[in-house]
This record gives C-alpha cells, structure tokens and sequence, in this order.
C-alpha cells in the first residue's frame, strides 16, 4: 500500500506565561505523535503583536516535520495540543499560551471551511516569513509560485519593519 510523506510546516506563537516553555512543549508534542517526524526547528524570535495590538509581545517560530497524517489530522492534532496547553480563546486575536498555525501542506492547496492551507496570511507576516526563512528559503508557495526567501523580500517592500522582530532563543530539536 502507497504510504505518503508529506513536508509540512507549522508555525507556532505563545504571548502567555513562559511562553518559551508553551513552545517547547507544543514541539515536543509534535515530535512524540505517531506519524510524525521532526524535521527542523527555526530560532525563536520575540515579536511585537500584529493585528490586536495591545497585548504582550509574542513568541514565534516554525517547525517543519515530515507526516503521513493528514491535512486534517494535522490540523485537528494543532488543536488538541492548543487545549493541552491551556489555550482559551477569550478576545479575537488576543493573548495565547499556544498557537499553531499550519502553514504548508506539502504543495497541496486546500480550500475548505474549516480549513485553508496555504496559511492565506503568510505573506503578510514577519513572524511567520522572518523563521520560515531560516529552514525553508527555497520552498515554494503553491499559489504565488514563489519561494518563501521571495516573499520575504516583497514583504520587506510591501508591509515589513523588521524593528518588531527580534531573535531570542533556540529551541534544540
Ligand atoms: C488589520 C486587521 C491588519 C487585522 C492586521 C493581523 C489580525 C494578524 C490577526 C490584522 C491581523 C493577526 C500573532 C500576532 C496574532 C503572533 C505576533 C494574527 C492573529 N498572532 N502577533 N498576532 N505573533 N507577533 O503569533 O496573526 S493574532
Ligand atoms: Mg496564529
Ligand atoms: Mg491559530
């Protein structure tokens, strides 16, 4: 039987309590599910917050892990480590203990309700593009046909001040 491995990246945030921790122990997670191998893990790096703006400055950074679950067991899987860890969801945007996001899904593109991938917002965020470029410079975004150390240079130009992210810490795989 065919059995695909898929390359998927995930980006993670926490702006709550030992937010280096929450990480730590949301990769952890990852990296001890069946089906799952850990890849890579970017820097850490502390970043102001983007979108609700007063609220803690966050921690953020990438993982790229290579699956044979699901885009749906990968994100229903996000989901059940935010609610180990205690993620509440008060405010819109507001602060997080933990926030997985998936990225990319291999080259696949998915559009459902409850689920789109690519992250429809990557392009636009220094928080996700700046550790993004740091393990995967050469992959290439599915919808824009461009890979991600081009969108990092057009985010610069477009919306970018990199004075709002700054490294911070790594994390050992
Ligand atoms: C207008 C309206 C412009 C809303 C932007 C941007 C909303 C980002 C939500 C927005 C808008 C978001 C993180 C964060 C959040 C994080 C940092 C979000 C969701 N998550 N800021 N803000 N890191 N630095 O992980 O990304 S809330
Ligand atoms: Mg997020
Ligand atoms: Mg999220």
């Amino acid at each position: 039987m065919e059995q695909k491995n898929e390359k998927v990246y995930i980006g993670l945030g926490s702006n709550m309590g030992d937010r280096l921790k929450y990480l730590t122990d949301a990769i952890s997670m990852l990296k001890h599910t069946e089906g799952i191998n850990l890849k890579s893990v970017s820097p850490v790096y502390e970043t102001k917050p983007v979108g609700y703006t007063e609220q803690p400055n966050f921690l953020n950074c990438v993982v790229e892990i290579i699956t044979t679950l699901s885009a749906h067991d990968i994100l229903n899987l996000c989901m059940r480590i935010e609610r180990d860890l205690d993620r509440k969801r008060t405010i819109r945007w507001g602060p997080r203990t933990a926030d997985l996001d998936v990225l990319f899904y291999g080259n696949q593109v998915i559009d459902e309700k409850d689920l789109t991938i690519p992250h429809p917002r990557i392009q636009e965020r220094g928080f996700v593009l700046v550790p993004l470029v740091d393990i995967a410079p050469d992959f290439k975004h599915p919808v824009f046909n461009k890979i991600v150390s081009e969108l990092f240079h057009q985010f610069k130009g477009d919306y970018g001040n990199m004075d709002d992210i700054k490294l911070f810490d790594r994390i050992k795989k």
